[in-house]
Protein backbone atom coordinates (compact mmCIF):
# COMPACT_ATOMS: atom_id res chain seq x y z
CA UNK A 1 0.00 0.00 0.00
CA UNK A 2 0.83 3.44 -0.84
CA UNK A 3 1.90 5.67 1.80
CA UNK A 4 -0.01 8.99 1.62
CA UNK A 5 1.92 12.17 1.99
CA UNK A 6 0.05 14.85 3.84
CA UNK A 7 1.69 18.41 4.40
CA UNK A 8 1.83 17.62 8.44
CA UNK A 9 3.72 14.07 7.52
CA UNK A 10 5.91 15.98 5.61
CA UNK A 11 6.47 19.03 7.90
CA UNK A 12 7.32 17.03 10.22
CA UNK A 13 10.16 15.40 7.69
CA UNK A 14 11.39 19.05 7.17
CA UNK A 15 11.45 19.49 11.35
CA UNK A 16 14.38 16.23 11.49
CA UNK A 17 17.63 16.68 12.92
CA UNK A 18 19.67 17.52 9.52
CA UNK A 19 21.52 14.53 9.69
CA UNK A 20 18.43 11.95 10.43
CA UNK A 21 16.75 13.74 7.18
CA UNK A 22 19.57 13.14 5.26
CA UNK A 23 20.01 9.64 6.31
CA UNK A 24 16.87 8.63 5.57
CA UNK A 25 16.88 10.34 2.13
CA UNK A 26 20.15 8.93 1.53
CA UNK A 27 18.05 5.69 2.00
CA UNK A 28 15.68 6.25 -0.72
CA UNK A 29 17.96 7.44 -2.84
CA UNK A 30 20.50 4.35 -2.92
CA UNK A 31 17.34 2.16 -3.12
CA UNK A 32 16.68 3.59 -6.69
CA UNK A 33 19.63 5.41 -8.30
CA UNK A 34 23.38 5.43 -8.22
CA UNK A 35 23.93 7.94 -5.53
CA UNK A 36 26.99 9.02 -8.11
CA UNK A 37 25.14 9.66 -11.63
CA UNK A 38 23.48 13.71 -11.95
CA UNK A 39 21.46 14.09 -15.20
CA UNK A 40 22.01 17.14 -17.01
CA UNK A 41 19.82 19.55 -18.66
CA UNK A 42 20.44 22.52 -20.10
CA UNK A 43 18.30 25.46 -20.37
CA UNK A 44 17.53 27.64 -23.61
CA UNK A 45 14.89 30.86 -23.43
CA UNK A 46 13.20 30.23 -27.02
CA UNK A 47 10.92 33.17 -26.45
CA UNK A 48 11.73 35.52 -23.77
CA UNK A 49 9.93 38.26 -21.97
CA UNK A 50 6.71 40.26 -22.28
CA UNK A 51 4.56 37.42 -20.53
CA UNK A 52 1.09 38.12 -19.61
CA UNK A 53 1.15 36.26 -16.35
CA UNK A 54 2.07 38.61 -13.19
CA UNK A 55 4.28 35.57 -11.12
CA UNK A 56 5.49 37.64 -8.69
CA UNK A 57 8.80 35.66 -9.16
CA UNK A 58 9.39 36.32 -12.25
CA UNK A 59 11.75 38.28 -14.79
CA UNK A 60 9.57 38.25 -17.66
CA UNK A 61 6.09 39.05 -16.42
CA UNK A 62 5.16 42.43 -18.43
CA UNK A 63 3.70 43.28 -15.10
CA UNK A 64 6.98 44.02 -13.53
CA UNK A 65 10.24 46.65 -14.54
CA UNK A 66 13.09 44.36 -15.09
CA UNK A 67 14.71 45.82 -18.13
CA UNK A 68 14.06 42.24 -19.42
CA UNK A 69 12.83 43.40 -23.23
CA UNK A 70 10.03 41.16 -25.12
CA UNK A 71 11.20 38.79 -28.01
CA UNK A 72 9.74 37.01 -30.84
CA UNK A 73 9.80 33.17 -30.67
CA UNK A 74 13.10 31.88 -32.02
CA UNK A 75 13.94 30.79 -35.66
CA UNK A 76 14.45 26.70 -35.23
CA UNK A 77 17.79 26.75 -36.88
CA UNK A 78 18.94 29.12 -33.62
CA UNK A 79 17.50 26.70 -31.24
CA UNK A 80 19.30 23.75 -33.58
CA UNK A 81 22.42 25.91 -32.61
CA UNK A 82 22.02 26.50 -29.24
CA UNK A 83 20.88 22.22 -28.63
CA UNK A 84 24.05 21.11 -30.44
CA UNK A 85 26.12 23.15 -28.34
CA UNK A 86 24.79 22.09 -25.34
CA UNK A 87 25.00 18.42 -26.29
CA UNK A 88 28.61 18.94 -26.95
CA UNK A 89 29.08 20.56 -23.39
CA UNK A 90 27.45 16.84 -22.16
CA UNK A 91 24.13 17.81 -21.58
CA UNK A 92 21.29 14.32 -22.04
CA UNK A 93 18.59 16.76 -22.02
CA UNK A 94 17.07 20.40 -23.89
CA UNK A 95 14.91 22.10 -22.16
CA UNK A 96 13.29 25.20 -23.90
CA UNK A 97 11.39 27.65 -22.30
CA UNK A 98 8.68 30.30 -23.63
CA UNK A 99 7.68 33.40 -21.40
CA UNK A 100 4.28 32.60 -22.61
CA UNK A 101 0.51 32.49 -20.76
CA UNK A 102 -0.19 29.93 -23.22
CA UNK A 103 1.46 28.81 -27.02
CA UNK A 104 -1.52 30.28 -29.53
CA UNK A 105 -2.65 27.31 -32.07
CA UNK A 106 -0.45 29.03 -34.90
CA UNK A 107 3.08 28.41 -32.87
CA UNK A 108 2.45 24.71 -32.20
CA UNK A 109 3.63 23.72 -36.04
CA UNK A 110 6.91 25.89 -35.20
CA UNK A 111 7.63 24.33 -31.91
CA UNK A 112 6.63 21.02 -33.30
CA UNK A 113 9.64 21.27 -35.67
CA UNK A 114 11.73 22.87 -32.93
CA UNK A 115 11.17 19.42 -30.84
CA UNK A 116 11.60 17.09 -34.41
CA UNK A 117 15.20 19.53 -34.63
CA UNK A 118 16.11 18.56 -31.39
CA UNK A 119 15.48 15.16 -31.51
CA UNK A 120 17.13 14.39 -34.01
CA UNK A 121 20.63 15.68 -32.29
CA UNK A 122 20.18 12.72 -30.18
CA UNK A 123 19.13 14.70 -27.37
CA UNK A 124 15.95 14.10 -24.96
CA UNK A 125 13.00 17.16 -25.51
CA UNK A 126 10.91 19.11 -22.80
CA UNK A 127 9.14 22.42 -22.82
CA UNK A 128 7.85 24.63 -20.60
CA UNK A 129 5.16 27.09 -22.50
CA UNK A 130 2.65 27.95 -19.70
CA UNK A 131 -0.76 26.13 -20.07
CA UNK A 132 -1.72 23.87 -22.55
CA UNK A 133 -5.03 22.57 -24.35
CA UNK A 134 -5.47 18.91 -24.42
CA UNK A 135 -4.90 19.05 -28.49
CA UNK A 136 -2.06 21.21 -28.29
CA UNK A 137 -0.73 18.78 -25.98
CA UNK A 138 -1.37 15.79 -28.08
CA UNK A 139 0.56 17.20 -31.05
CA UNK A 140 3.67 18.46 -29.23
CA UNK A 141 3.91 14.60 -27.83
CA UNK A 142 3.39 13.46 -31.64
CA UNK A 143 6.27 15.63 -32.44
CA UNK A 144 8.77 13.81 -30.02
CA UNK A 145 8.47 16.52 -26.82
CA UNK A 146 9.59 13.58 -23.80
CA UNK A 147 9.12 16.02 -21.25
CA UNK A 148 6.17 18.86 -20.41
CA UNK A 149 7.74 21.51 -17.43
CA UNK A 150 4.96 22.31 -15.70
CA UNK A 151 5.20 24.02 -12.15
CA UNK A 152 2.92 23.97 -9.26
CA UNK A 153 5.53 26.99 -7.53
CA UNK A 154 4.13 27.31 -4.10
CA UNK A 155 1.23 25.45 -1.62
CA UNK A 156 -2.09 26.14 -2.74
CA UNK A 157 -2.58 28.27 0.30
CA UNK A 158 0.26 30.54 -0.50
CA UNK A 159 -0.42 30.86 -4.35
CA UNK A 160 -2.61 33.97 -4.26
CA UNK A 161 0.19 35.42 -2.66
CA UNK A 162 2.34 35.16 -5.80
CA UNK A 163 0.41 34.84 -8.90
CA UNK A 164 -2.95 36.36 -9.66
CA UNK A 165 -3.63 35.78 -13.43
CA UNK A 166 -4.11 32.11 -13.10
CA UNK A 167 -5.22 30.35 -10.82
CA UNK A 168 -4.01 26.48 -9.15
CA UNK A 169 -6.24 24.49 -10.89
CA UNK A 170 -5.18 26.13 -13.97
CA UNK A 171 -1.87 24.28 -13.30
CA UNK A 172 -3.12 20.83 -12.58
CA UNK A 173 -5.59 21.44 -15.83
CA UNK A 174 -2.17 21.49 -17.96
CA UNK A 175 -0.55 18.60 -15.90
CA UNK A 176 -3.43 16.61 -16.93
CA UNK A 177 -3.60 17.65 -20.26
CA UNK A 178 0.51 16.46 -20.47
CA UNK A 179 -0.24 13.20 -18.89
CA UNK A 180 -3.34 12.26 -20.85
CA UNK A 181 -0.94 13.06 -23.97
CA UNK A 182 1.65 10.43 -22.70
CA UNK A 183 4.52 12.96 -22.08
CA UNK A 184 6.82 12.80 -18.95
CA UNK A 185 5.97 15.82 -16.19
CA UNK A 186 8.48 17.55 -15.07
CA UNK A 187 6.49 19.86 -12.04
CA UNK A 188 8.15 22.01 -9.14
CA UNK A 189 8.48 24.94 -7.08
CA UNK A 190 10.59 27.26 -5.80
CA UNK A 191 11.35 28.13 -2.31
CA UNK A 192 12.74 31.64 -0.40
CA UNK A 193 9.43 33.36 -1.56
CA UNK A 194 8.60 34.28 2.33
CA UNK A 195 6.89 30.95 2.18
CA UNK A 196 6.33 28.97 5.74
CA UNK A 197 8.07 25.78 6.22
CA UNK A 198 3.87 24.69 6.28
CA UNK A 199 4.25 25.80 2.80
CA UNK A 200 6.71 24.27 1.71
CA UNK A 201 5.34 20.32 3.09
CA UNK A 202 2.18 21.67 1.33
CA UNK A 203 3.96 22.23 -2.21
CA UNK A 204 5.54 18.70 -1.64
CA UNK A 205 2.43 17.14 -0.72
CA UNK A 206 0.93 18.14 -4.22
CA UNK A 207 3.78 17.70 -6.25
CA UNK A 208 4.13 13.53 -4.31
CA UNK A 209 0.29 13.09 -4.54
CA UNK A 210 0.29 13.76 -8.58
CA UNK A 211 -0.60 10.08 -10.08
CA UNK A 212 1.52 8.68 -11.50
CA UNK A 213 4.28 11.25 -9.52
CA UNK A 214 6.42 13.28 -11.98
CA UNK A 215 9.37 12.13 -13.34
CA UNK A 216 11.35 15.13 -12.99
CA UNK A 217 11.12 17.50 -9.83
CA UNK A 218 12.94 21.00 -10.11
CA UNK A 219 13.56 22.62 -7.15
CA UNK A 220 14.36 26.23 -7.30
CA UNK A 221 15.71 28.78 -4.92
CA UNK A 222 14.36 31.99 -5.67
CA UNK A 223 16.14 34.25 -7.70
CA UNK A 224 15.31 37.84 -6.63
CA UNK A 225 15.12 39.60 -9.60
CA UNK A 226 14.97 43.70 -9.43
CA UNK A 227 12.12 45.44 -10.29
CA UNK A 228 10.16 41.99 -9.35
CA UNK A 229 7.46 41.86 -6.17
CA UNK A 230 10.01 39.86 -4.87
CA UNK A 231 12.91 41.84 -5.30
CA UNK A 232 13.61 42.22 -1.08
CA UNK A 233 12.37 38.13 0.10
CA UNK A 234 13.92 37.61 2.89
CA UNK A 235 17.31 35.65 2.47
CA UNK A 236 16.42 31.64 3.05
CA UNK A 237 18.29 29.53 5.43
CA UNK A 238 20.16 27.50 2.93
CA UNK A 239 19.89 24.23 5.26
CA UNK A 240 16.38 24.66 4.41
CA UNK A 241 16.65 24.50 0.71
CA UNK A 242 18.79 21.01 1.45
CA UNK A 243 16.02 20.02 3.74
CA UNK A 244 13.44 20.46 1.10
CA UNK A 245 15.32 18.31 -1.27
CA UNK A 246 15.92 15.56 1.09
CA UNK A 247 12.23 15.78 1.72
CA UNK A 248 11.19 15.50 -1.94
CA UNK A 249 13.50 12.49 -2.56
CA UNK A 250 11.94 10.81 0.40
CA UNK A 251 8.54 11.53 -0.73
CA UNK A 252 9.04 11.27 -4.39
CA UNK A 253 11.40 8.12 -4.48
CA UNK A 254 11.88 7.51 -8.55
CA UNK A 255 12.24 11.30 -9.49
CA UNK A 256 14.85 13.21 -10.56
CA UNK A 257 14.89 15.66 -8.16
CA UNK A 258 16.78 19.05 -9.54
CA UNK A 259 18.53 21.25 -8.48
CA UNK A 260 17.31 24.42 -10.58
CA UNK A 261 17.29 28.43 -10.25
CA UNK A 262 19.59 29.68 -7.50
CA UNK A 263 22.10 27.40 -7.69
CA UNK A 264 25.14 29.56 -8.00
CA UNK A 265 23.95 31.73 -4.81
CA UNK A 266 23.99 28.31 -2.83
CA UNK A 267 27.96 27.67 -3.50
CA UNK A 268 29.66 24.79 -3.30
CA UNK A 269 29.25 23.07 0.03
CA UNK A 270 25.30 23.44 0.08
CA UNK A 271 25.21 21.98 -3.13
CA UNK A 272 27.16 19.39 -2.20
CA UNK A 273 24.99 18.48 1.12
CA UNK A 274 22.10 18.44 -1.31
CA UNK A 275 23.73 15.41 -3.55
CA UNK A 276 24.11 13.92 -0.67
CA UNK A 277 20.11 14.28 -0.16
CA UNK A 278 19.21 13.26 -3.19
CA UNK A 279 19.50 15.67 -5.76
CA UNK A 280 20.21 14.09 -9.18
CA UNK A 281 19.74 16.72 -11.90
CA UNK A 282 21.01 20.40 -12.65
CA UNK A 283 20.26 22.86 -15.14
CA UNK A 284 23.62 22.66 -16.92
CA UNK A 285 25.08 25.90 -18.77
CA UNK A 286 25.76 29.59 -18.26
CA UNK A 287 22.47 30.92 -18.30
CA UNK A 288 19.20 30.13 -16.75
CA UNK A 289 16.30 31.32 -18.68
CA UNK A 290 17.44 35.40 -18.33
CA UNK A 291 19.57 35.38 -15.17
CA UNK A 292 23.03 33.70 -14.75
CA UNK A 293 23.74 30.02 -13.50
CA UNK A 294 26.86 28.05 -11.96
CA UNK A 295 28.98 28.29 -14.88
CA UNK A 296 29.84 24.84 -16.52
CA UNK A 297 33.72 24.62 -16.03
CA UNK A 298 32.95 25.67 -12.18
CA UNK A 299 29.88 22.37 -12.42
CA UNK A 300 33.16 19.92 -14.24
CA UNK A 301 35.06 20.80 -11.22
CA UNK A 302 32.67 21.01 -8.75
CA UNK A 303 31.95 16.97 -9.97
CA UNK A 304 35.39 16.17 -10.12
CA UNK A 305 35.99 17.04 -6.67
CA UNK A 306 32.50 14.91 -5.36
CA UNK A 307 33.17 12.27 -7.66
CA UNK A 308 29.94 12.98 -9.48
CA UNK A 309 29.10 12.15 -12.60
CA UNK A 310 26.94 12.94 -16.05
CA UNK A 311 23.88 10.49 -16.51
CA UNK A 312 24.50 7.61 -19.64
CA UNK A 313 22.23 8.88 -21.80
CA UNK A 314 24.66 12.11 -21.83
CA UNK A 315 27.12 11.57 -24.62
CA UNK A 316 30.80 12.86 -23.16
CA UNK A 317 31.61 16.41 -22.92
CA UNK A 318 33.77 17.52 -25.98
CA UNK A 319 36.97 18.05 -24.27
CA UNK A 320 38.69 21.78 -24.69
CA UNK A 321 41.77 21.71 -26.97
CA UNK A 322 45.15 21.55 -25.41
CA UNK A 323 46.58 24.66 -25.51
CA UNK A 324 50.40 23.58 -27.29
CA UNK A 325 48.82 20.39 -29.13
CA UNK A 326 51.83 17.93 -28.94
CA UNK A 327 53.36 17.25 -32.54
CA UNK A 328 54.08 13.89 -33.51
CA UNK A 329 55.92 12.74 -36.74
CA UNK A 330 55.72 10.05 -38.59
CA UNK A 331 59.67 8.82 -39.07
CA UNK A 332 60.59 6.62 -42.17
CA UNK A 333 61.38 3.31 -41.77
CA UNK A 334 65.16 3.05 -42.16
CA UNK A 335 65.77 1.46 -45.58
CA UNK A 336 68.50 -1.22 -45.35
N1 LIG B 1 5.88 30.67 -18.79
C1 LIG B 1 5.95 29.31 -18.45
C2 LIG B 1 5.35 28.98 -17.11
O1 LIG B 1 5.38 29.81 -16.22
O2 LIG B 1 4.87 27.88 -16.95
C3 LIG B 1 7.34 28.73 -18.53
C4 LIG B 1 8.54 29.50 -18.06
S1 LIG B 1 8.61 29.91 -16.33
C5 LIG B 1 9.98 31.01 -16.32
C6 LIG B 1 9.16 28.42 -15.57
C7 LIG B 1 9.40 28.41 -14.08
O3 LIG B 1 10.59 29.12 -13.76
C8 LIG B 1 8.38 29.04 -13.16
O4 LIG B 1 7.27 28.23 -12.95
C9 LIG B 1 9.17 29.21 -11.87
O5 LIG B 1 9.05 28.05 -11.07
C10 LIG B 1 10.61 29.36 -12.37
N2 LIG B 1 11.13 30.72 -12.11
C11 LIG B 1 10.85 31.83 -12.81
N3 LIG B 1 11.48 32.90 -12.29
C12 LIG B 1 12.18 32.45 -11.22
C13 LIG B 1 13.04 33.07 -10.26
N4 LIG B 1 13.26 34.39 -10.28
N5 LIG B 1 13.61 32.30 -9.31
C14 LIG B 1 13.36 30.98 -9.28
N6 LIG B 1 12.56 30.34 -10.16
C15 LIG B 1 11.98 31.05 -11.11
C1 LIG C 1 12.22 25.52 -13.64
O1 LIG C 1 11.65 24.95 -12.69
N1 LIG C 1 13.20 26.41 -13.50
C2 LIG C 1 13.66 26.87 -14.79
C3 LIG C 1 12.82 26.00 -15.76
N2 LIG C 1 11.93 25.30 -14.90
C4 LIG C 1 12.26 26.54 -16.97
C5 LIG C 1 13.58 28.34 -14.97
C6 LIG C 1 14.32 29.14 -13.94
C7 LIG C 1 14.22 30.58 -14.27
C8 LIG C 1 15.06 31.43 -13.39
C9 LIG C 1 14.98 32.88 -13.70
C10 LIG C 1 15.28 33.22 -15.14
O2 LIG C 1 16.44 33.10 -15.58
O3 LIG C 1 14.35 33.61 -15.83
FE1 LIG D 1 5.15 34.26 -17.55
FE2 LIG D 1 6.11 31.89 -16.82
FE3 LIG D 1 7.24 34.18 -15.94
FE4 LIG D 1 4.85 33.48 -15.03
S1 LIG D 1 6.78 32.34 -14.73
S2 LIG D 1 5.44 35.52 -15.75
S3 LIG D 1 3.96 32.50 -16.83
S4 LIG D 1 7.18 33.44 -18.03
Amino acid sequence: MTQTWTPERIEDLLALPLPELLWQAQQVHRAHFDPTEVQLSSLLSIKTGGCAEDCGYCPQSAHHDTGVEAGRLMDVELVLANACAAKDAGASRFCMGAAWREPKDRDIEKLAAIIEGVKALGLQTCMTLGMLSREQAHRLADAGLDYYNHNLDTSPEFYGEIIGTRTYQDRLDTLDAVRDAGMHVCCGGIVGMGESRRDRAGLLAQLAALDPQPESVPINALVRVAGTPLQDAPELDPFEFVRVVAAARICMPRARVRLSAGRRELGDGIQALCFVAGANSIFYGDTLLVTGNAEVDADRALFARLGLHADADAAPAAQPAPKSAPVFTLQPAAEH
